[in-house]
């Protein structure tokens, strides 16, 4: 089975005025992300809206993924959906399409552990692609334990996980289990990296790649002090970013590097023309501007 390792961007789907997918920004930004020496590219999860959009508009999203991407590179295609027929319909897709592996948060309710290993049963079974599942506590509390983490990654055609919490004493021990984890909180990258992660997912990956591909290299020559010292310039950005709803903000900020990828779809808001200026000025105080524009 492939080895799936390294900056894998959770890529923002870029949109028109009227919500529909447009492909030549999505070219763009999967051309820069690849020429800062990003592995692959994880695709319609919470950073690419996939949940709010349609399942026609992800698939068109998920094709031209594969397209952009060079080979050699991982294209990892989120399939959570509200349908359960949905995620079976894109996981289908995915692999037409020539993508990797496929992903799926767990089914967002008020769900048992037992009801959510069934999902990942009945997902895992109808995809030709490997599954990585999710841990991500803050939005799914009813995965709690270790060991439930390592019982959903034991089912047969699951190949790891994106492990999004701040305790890495816990996905190392789900590392230790022979599972392929990606590392979810870009604050804890160079954390995770120390502790075992394969690589790392995110959504600040999309605006500074080059940052996430040095911690990671410099992870591998275990050049640890050096390593830290880029992850403090990603948290000072993370920081930066205060109350601000992160997704729209990362937009307004690819916009500004000349990569226009629209507006989030609702009912996600827009930052006010006030806070885009505060950001501005926030970034312009820790000398991160540079960075942007
Ligand atoms: O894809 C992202 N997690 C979520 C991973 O969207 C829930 C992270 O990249 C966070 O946006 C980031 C900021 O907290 O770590």
């Amino acid at each position: 089975m492939q080895k799936f390792s390294g900056v894998i961007p959770a890529v923002v789907t870029p949109f028109d005025s009227t919500g529909g997918f447009s492909p030549a920004a999505f070219e763009r930004l999967l051309d820069r992300l690849y020429k800062a020496g990003v592995h692959g590219v994880y695709v319609c999860g919470q950073t690419g809206e996939g949940l709010l959009q349609s399942v026609a508009q992800r698939e068109e999203v998920a094709a031209a993924a594969v397209r952009c991407s060079p080979s050699g590179k991982t294209v990892i295609i989120h399939v959570g959906a509200s349908c359960v027929a949905d995620a079976i319909r894109l996981a289908k897709h995915a692999a037409r399409t020539g993508a990797h592996a496929i992903s799926s948060l767990p089914p967002l309710g008020n769900y048992s552990f037992a009801e959510i290993k069934a999902y990942y049963q009945i997902l895992a079974a109808a995809s030709e692609l490997p599954l990585l599942i999710y841990y991500f506590p803050a939005l799914s509390p009813a995965i709690t334990h270790v060991q439930q983490i390592i019982e959903l990654c034991e089912i047969p055609n699951v190949v790891g996980l994106k492990f999004t919490d701040f305790d890495l004493f816990k996905m190392s021990i789900v590392k230790e289990s022979g599972a392929t984890v990606f590392s979810g909180y870009d604050e804890v990258l160079v954390a995770g990296l120390l502790m075992g992660a394969d690589g790392g997912i995110g959504t600040f990956y999309n605006l500074v790649p080059e940052l996430f591909v040095q911690i990671y290299e410099l992870s591998v020559a275990q050049k640890w002090q050096e390593a830290r010292a880029v992850q403090k310039t990603i948290n000072d950005l993370i920081r930066a970013f205060g109350q601000l709803p992160f997704f729209p903000a990362v937009k307004r900020m690819l916009a500004w590097s000349g990569i226009d990828c629209g507006e989030c779809l609702p009912p996600r808001r827009s930052l006010s023309e006030t806070e885009e200026s505060q950001l501005r000025a926030k970034l312009a105080a820790l000398g991160l501007r540079g960075l942007f524009y």
